[in-house]
């Protein structure tokens, strides 16, 4: 576009703002929220600002870079795909298909090009060596909607426009905007919650941003949330408060809860969690006794070492109390593109244990393990040890655990390519650079947020720019990428009915095939049908997908099926493009029991996974706590993640990169105010400023996650002039949570004095 306003979804966080872009002569002149868009009603935040920063940003790549002896090298994309699929190949040769790794990072989730054709790629690289950030974040989520509801991806949601009691533990949307729970304006939700009458609560290690909007506060000491639980199902059988209302006639097993609960009256959790046992059981009768709300955890209850159990028991509480599937309570989402139907239409629920890591012998989730243990594939050798590896939109040397060791890792590979756009911490190390189009650039139709978002709604963005002459998308990469390894595999040209899958896929692109999914799905004019044009295409597309790919339940839709028993509405790719401010698909809806995936059709409320991790729990009712400090992170509402930082409007101000301690700590371990501290672990060392601050509990300390830019060799100017320290350079991967393999991010013990002057200066890794 030259001059004009646009209309999008900002694609940066989960709450999908609807931003009105004001460009002239090709340049944008402002960023403001959309007052027409129906789901979010004109709110942003200030990142949304900075998506202009970032689109003009001098530091971000447009073209394929080389690693010579002379530096970097800018290639053309043929002859870069070439050679990164021939080396991939011939690592895949010499060592066996497992001896690339490849890591898929958060922005993937927010790219429907790049979520199409990734599963492609992952098929034509063939490795059992999958990594993403899904094991430091939502795994813990989706391990329990396999568990209970049958299906990974079916999130229960916050209905929080109809709720009058929000219970939070360990998330702070009013920083991070809200997750697994799509919700632009939180605030503004929130406080229409309090106008009627209704009240926020938060437990939290931290008295966060949104600890302050709430009525009541108690810190809980980190990592103990699960024993808190615990005390609150303890208290919710013990008072004869269990009714699951709604969800009563397919809940089985709530007995073994029971049973399971016994030990843990809330005498005997209140000293380990630090909660009072009059608190817990007030938590436990207020959710039973009011009809419309719910118990919400996120981070810092999945990101810690008893973050299965812990996230089983906050859906389990909410079941055990009415909320499931009731207005106001926790509800399933009817989004217009049904990746949860579609997946199991084609077989595709989840799993979990299939095969176990090669070094650690830790679990596979979904097809992937954890990111915790990526580092020990790479340095570890023998049969099978990772020798070359694939980004993908990850920042992996920042953002998980141990981030000392996988620099080493990733310095150490014999070949590695990272599909990104900066050159940062990670992709560094990367022997071929592939940057993508940017995200204005491209399409955007949100197909994971839409799933856990607080309202249906569904809205397409047309790019904004075109783009570069020679720039490619995501998917185009990814799928050319794929292709070539496909051709390797085979020594030669591929059977005539693949290649035209190959091309009609790239030929059709991920918008033709949303707008199949679109068409067929619950709101579209012929959901279950497919027009003869659409089923050509998809067939041939459909004989190159991988078995399980969602869109291989397009074929298997039955206009009958009762999933999709929604009012048509006439959805398709056009009538979204008619309407550029989205479209309104109305509130959250009943769904039981159609949308239960497990065989026997019920909410199991004990499966067997988690009851067996139950003697680590017992044993820290037992255990004398520890003197240590507790590490936890924090989120701020001007970063993301770690590549946000080099937008110069979103790092000013006062440092944020600091570590959050009690005065009591402080004079303890002799820091100061403003002074610089060294934390210190068995993973490593940092040095960061000091916050002295009462906001945070006793014995425990916070730093945000997503710093750390002072590495040799990057080249993001504004980052580096603002680098902070990594946490998770300090965070240990060689801890998981037993159960679901999800990172240990949050509650692990650290060491903290002040630091010397040599310290200071010291880079943590050349
Ligand atoms: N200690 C601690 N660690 C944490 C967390 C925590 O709470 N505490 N949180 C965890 C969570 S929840 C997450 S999701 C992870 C995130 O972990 P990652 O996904 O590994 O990290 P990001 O910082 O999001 O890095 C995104 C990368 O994608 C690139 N990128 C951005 N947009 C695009 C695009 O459109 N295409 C491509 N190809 N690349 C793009 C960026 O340049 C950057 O390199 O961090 C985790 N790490
Ligand atoms: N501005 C901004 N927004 C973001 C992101 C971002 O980086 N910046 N990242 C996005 C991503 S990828 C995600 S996954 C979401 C995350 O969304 P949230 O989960 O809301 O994010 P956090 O702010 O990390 O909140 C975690 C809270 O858990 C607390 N906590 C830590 N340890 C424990 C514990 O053991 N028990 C309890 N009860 N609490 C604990 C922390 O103090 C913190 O307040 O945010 C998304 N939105
Ligand atoms: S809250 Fe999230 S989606 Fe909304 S403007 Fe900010 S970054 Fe974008
Ligand atoms: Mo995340």
């Amino acid at each position: 576009m030259n001059t004009g306003t646009h209309l999008r979804t900002c694609h940066l966080c989960e709450a999908m703002c609807g931003v009105a872009i004001e460009v002239e002569d090709g340049a944008i002149q402002s960023v403001k929220g959309d007052p027409d868009d129906p789901f979010s009603h004109g709110h942003i935040c200030p990142k949304a600002v900075a998506l202009q920063d970032q689109y003009s940003d001098p530091d971000r790549l447009r073209r394929p870079l080389r690693r010579t002896a002379d530096g970097w090298q800018e290639m053309e994309w043929d002859a870069a795909l070439d050679l990164v699929a021939e080396r991939l190949a011939q690592v895949r040769h010499n060592h066996g298909r497992n001896a690339v790794g490849v890591y898929q990072g958060n922005p993937n989730v927010h790219n429907h090009g790049a979520l199409i054709a990734g599963q492609s790629f992952l098929r034509a690289l063939g490795t059992q060596n999958r990594f993403s950030a899904t094991s430091n974040d939502q795994l813990p989520h989706m391990l329990a909607n396999l568990e209970m509801f049958g299906h990974q991806a079916l999130f229960p949601v916050p209905d929080i426009d109809r709720a009058d009691l929000f219970i939070c533990i360990g998330a702070n949307p009013m920083a991070s905007n809200g997750s697994l729970m799509s919700v632009p304006d939180f605030r503004g939700r929130l406080k229409a919650l309090k106008d009627r009458g209704g009240e926020l609560v938060v437990l939290d290690p931290r008295r966060t941003e949104t600890a302050r909007q709430g009525s009541e506060f108690h810190f809980v000491r980190p990592g103990t949330d699960a024993l808190l639980l615990m005390g609150m199902i303890h208290t919710l059988f013990d008072e004869q408060l269990v009714d699951p209302g709604a969800a009563a006639p397919y809940v089985k097993d709530a007995d073994l809860l029971r049973l399971a609960a016994l030990p843990y009256a809330p005498e005997r959790v209140a000293e380990p969690t630090g909660v009072e046992a009059d608190t817990i059981r007030s938590l436990a009768r207020r959710l039973a006794g009011t009809h419309r709300g719910f118990l919400y955890g996120r981070i810092g209850t999945s990101t810690q070492s008893h973050g299965g159990v812990a996230t089983w028991l906050i859906y389990a509480i909410n079941i055990l109390t009415g909320k499931l599937d009731t207005p106001g309570g926790l509800m399933f989402t009817h989004p217009a593109i049904d990746l949860v139907a579609l997946g199991a239409l084609s077989g595709q629920h989840g799993h979990i244990g299939r095969r176990h890591s090669r070094v650690r012998g830790l679990p596979e989730f979904a097809g992937e393990y954890p990111a915790s243990t990526m580092a020990d594939e790479m340095l570890t050798p023998g049969d099978g040890q990772i020798r070359a590896f694939v980004t993908i939109a990850g920042n992996p040397v920042l953002s998980s655990p141990g981030g000392q060791r996988l620099d080493d890792a990733f310095s150490g590979l014999d070949f590695m390519v990272s599909v990104d756009y900066y050159l940062n911490e990670t992709t560094r190390h990367a022997d071929v650079i592939l940057p993508p189009t940017h995200a204005l650039e491209r399409s955007h139709y949100d197909v994971i947020f839409n799933m856990l978002a607080v309202r249906n709604v569904a809205k397409y963005s047309e790019p904004l720019f075109e783009p570069d002459a020679d720039g490619r998308h995501d998917w185009q990469i990814l799928l050319d990428l794929a292709h070539r390894l496909e051709q390797h595999k085979r020594g030669g040209a591929l059977p005539l009915r693949q290649e035209l899958g190959w091309r009609a896929f790239r030929k059709a692109g991920p918008d033709t095939l949303l707008d199949v999914a679109l068409r067929t799905g619950p709101y579209g004019p012929t959901p279950g049908r497919l027009t003869p044009l659409f089923q050509t295409a998809l067939d041939r597309i459909q004989a190159i997908l991988p078995e399980k790919h969602p869109l291989q339940g397009l074929s298997r839709l039955s206009p009958l099926d009762r999933r999709w028993r929604e009012r048509p509405k006439g959805l398709s790719l056009r009538t979204l493009k008619a309407s550029p401010h989205g479209v309104d698909l109305g509130p959250l809806q009943p769904a039981l029991p159609d949308r239960l995936y497990t065989r026997d059709g019920r909410i199991h409320l004990a499966p067997r996974r988690y009851l067996s991790d139950l003697e680590r729990l017992y044993e820290r009712l037992t255990q004398t706590p520890t003197q240590d400090l507790l590490l936890i992170g924090r989120r701020h509402v001007r970063s993301n993640n770690s590549w946000m930082h080099n937008s110069q409007r979103l790092v000013k101000g006062k440092e944020r990169c600091t570590l959050m301690i009690h005065p009591r700590d402080a004079s303890l371990c002799g820091v100061d105010d403003g002074s610089l501290a060294q934390v210190q672990s068995e993973a490593g060392q940092i040095v960061v400023a000091v916050e002295v601050t009462d906001d945070i509990m006793p014995g425990v300390v916070s730093i945000p996650h997503g710093w750390g830019h002072h590495r040799e060799g990057t080249a993001q100017r504004v980052a580096e002039a603002h680098p902070g320290a990594s946490i998770n350079d300090v965070v240990r991967d060689d801890q998981v949570d037993p159960v679901s393999g999800t990172s240990v991010l949050n509650g692990q013990t650290v060491f903290v004095r002040k630091a010397r002057r040599q310290d200071a200066g010291r880079k943590t890794v050349a």
